[in-house]
This record gives structure tokens, sequence and C-alpha cells, in this order.
């Protein structure tokens, strides 16, 4: 067993705090939060197949994709315990078009939060790993009132990002910006308790995960990449391809077992030149993870984390993954320049 093996998110989060010195506590009791929150949302998704919580709701999102009932049910759960926080001034969510202002009745704090309340929700159907992914930012303007560049900073500005993945079991990755730390949630206590410290990712894997049935609408340098990934050669393994279509679930399997996750730019889709996964919600949170589990994030021509965003639903192409492989990728980009 391991030595800290019995210890609680909430008293690691407490231990990280006194270790950095920072004296308020309103961190540690956003993130309780958010973990109280990311419970309740576990415990709808472990009910999904035996309640009339399936199917559609009829509505779009403000990407004009089907909105699943549970999707609605996580953004309202979050955006209702995080708003009692007092400790967020505005939050952006995937399943809102705008910046979720607090109501005027609340306390209003120092932190931004932005959200994807629950990723990969069109597996919900077939029992596949889903979860919520999240970022949290420092406020960087004066007064009380937030402003857009609050939302808008790059992901190196990220004070803390992580994932609930909803599967066989509940887990919680988190980064402070002090390594990477998983907790596993014991359903009989209703904890999530320290399962995988220090993670750290593989520098090289063999393990590829991108959606192969776009190829033909991706760039040569994404062909050549693929290509190069599946080629037998005496100096790398043949890459196994392993694709569930939840990125968090995907993310999760490449941080622990090592390769790369992809989801470039492509042609299919023309109102998408970017691909499909979203900067604030998606890339920069898991690119936290991953650069602090000593793996990489990248657009293909640059580290995810410096791409200033220009909107609150913007979308990037990305590499992520193990070092080694999301390097090559980006050499094959600038090889097919
Ligand atoms: P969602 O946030 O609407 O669920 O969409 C994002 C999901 C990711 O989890 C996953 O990586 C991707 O969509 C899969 O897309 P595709 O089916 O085009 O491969
Ligand atoms: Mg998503």
């Amino acid at each position: 067993m391991a030595p800290e093996s019995g210890i609680t998110v909430v008293q690691h989060l407490l231990s990280q705090q006194l270790k950095h010195g920072e004296a308020t506590g309103a961190f540690t009791r956003l993130l309780n939060e958010l973990i109280i929150s990311a419970k309740i949302i576990s415990r709808e998704v472990t009910k999904a197949g035996l309640v009339d919580i399936l199917g559609f709701t009829g509505e779009r999102n403000v990407q004009g994709e089907q909105v699943r009932k549970l999707d609605e049910f996580a953004h309202d759960v979050i955006c209702h315990r995080m708003a009692q926080s007092r400790h967020i001034c505005v939050m952006g969510s995937e399943e809102d078009a705008d910046p979720i202002e607090m109501p005027d009745n609340v306390e209003k704090g120092e932190y931004v939060l932005l959200f994807d309340p629950l990723d990969g929700s069109s597996n919900i159907d077939a029992n596949v790993s889903i979860g919520t992914i999240f970022s949290i930012l420092r406020k960087q303007s004066t007064g009380v009132d937030y402003k857009m560049g609050d939302l808008l900073q790059p992901g190196y500005k990220q004070v803390a990002a992580g994932y609930f993945v909803y599967g066989a079991s509940t887990m919680m990755v988190y980064t402070t910006g002090n390594g990477v730390s998983g907790f596993t949630l014991d359903p009989s206590v209703g904890e999530f308790l320290l399962s995988h410290p220090n993670i750290q990712i593989p520098p090289k894997g063999k393990i590829f995960s991108g959606n192969m049935g776009y190829w033909r609408y991706w760039s040569p340098a994404v062909k050549n990449y693929v290509e190069y990934l599946q080629k037998p050669d005496e100096n790398k393994p043949v890459y196994s391809c392993r694709y569930i279509g939840s990125m968090v679930a995907d993310f999760h399997r490449t941080l622990l077992y090592g390769g790369v996750f992809f989801y470039p730019a492509d042609t299919k889709d023309p109102q998408k030149p970017h691909g499909k996964l979203r900067l604030l919600y998606e890339c920069n949170p898991l690119a936290y993870v991953a650069e602090q589990a000593g793996g990489a994030a990248s657009t293909g021509d640059m580290r995810i984390m410096e791409v200033q965003p220009d909107s609150l639903h913007q979308r990037v192409p990305i590499f992520i993954g193990s070092r080694h492989e999301v390097e090559l990728a980006e050499k094959f980009y600038a090889e097919n320049k």
C-alpha cells in the first residue's frame, strides 16, 4: 500500500496550501465546491441507465451540437455550487455562449473558472467513460466586475487545472503547478482518496489516439506523422491505435500509458477549420496536466499554453501526451510547411 494512500483530496489540498503559503484557504474552498459538484455529477452518471435522464433534449448548444440532459444537469450543478463558493468572479462553460456572471446577491471572488461540464457526452448511451474538465485562473483586472481579458488568458496563467473521469471508477486528476496527483472516489465513504501520487507520463509510448475516420481530411503533415507511427522500423514500435472518442478518457489513458492523443485541424467541417476541441475548456487544462506530468501539448506549430485566446469558444488543433510523440508531431508540421 502506498504510504499516502489514506489521504483525501481535501487533506492533500490543505497540505499543498501550507507548503506554498496560501493563507486564506479560498482556493481550497473553491476546489472543494468543485469536488462536491463532481460527486453529484458522478452519482447521476452512474444512474444514467436507470432513470429517464438519457436522450436528447431537443436543444442545441452554442456550437450547434445536440445537448443531452446530463450535460445540462452537470452545467447547472457546477454553476450553482461555484456561485455559492463566493470565490468566483466569472465563469465560462462549454454549454453557455456567454460568460456566466455571478448573481447580484452573491459575493464575488478573485478566481475565474472555465469548464466543460460533461465532455464526451455523445458516449453516454453506450456507458463509455465521460468527464468534467476544469481550469482555474486568477482574475487579472481590478475592480469588482470582470473584464473579457480575465476569461481570455493564455494557459500558462492557469493556477490549477484537472479533470474528473466517470469511468469504471470515478477519478480526479489535478495540478496546481507542483506535479500531478490522482484520486479515486471510494463510493462507500464518498471521498476521493489519493491513488496516483506524482503521476509521470512515460517519455515515449506505443499508442496513438486520433479519429482515423477523418484521414482523408487531414493535412499532409498529419498524414505523414500517422503513417510514420504505423510504419515498421527497428528503431521504433508499430504504434497501436486506441480511440474512445471521449477526450478525458483518451487523455487519461495517454497520461498513464504514454503515447499521443490528437485532434488536428481537418477540412471535413468548414465551420471548424481548427479542429473540434476548445482551447479554454479542454485543451489548456489538459495541457497543464500533461506538462506537469513531464509531457507536452502542442497545436503542431506552438505550445498550447502559449496560444493567446481571442474568444471563449475558440478551437485549436491539439497533439498531447508523451514528450517524444508530441515533439515528433511538431517536426512533421515543420517539415510540411
Ligand atoms: P463534447 O465536448 O461535445 O463531448 O465533444 C468533445 C469530444 C471529445 O471528448 C472527443 O475527443 C471528441 O469530441 C470526439 O470527436 P469525434 O467524434 O469528431 O472524433
Ligand atoms: Mg467537451
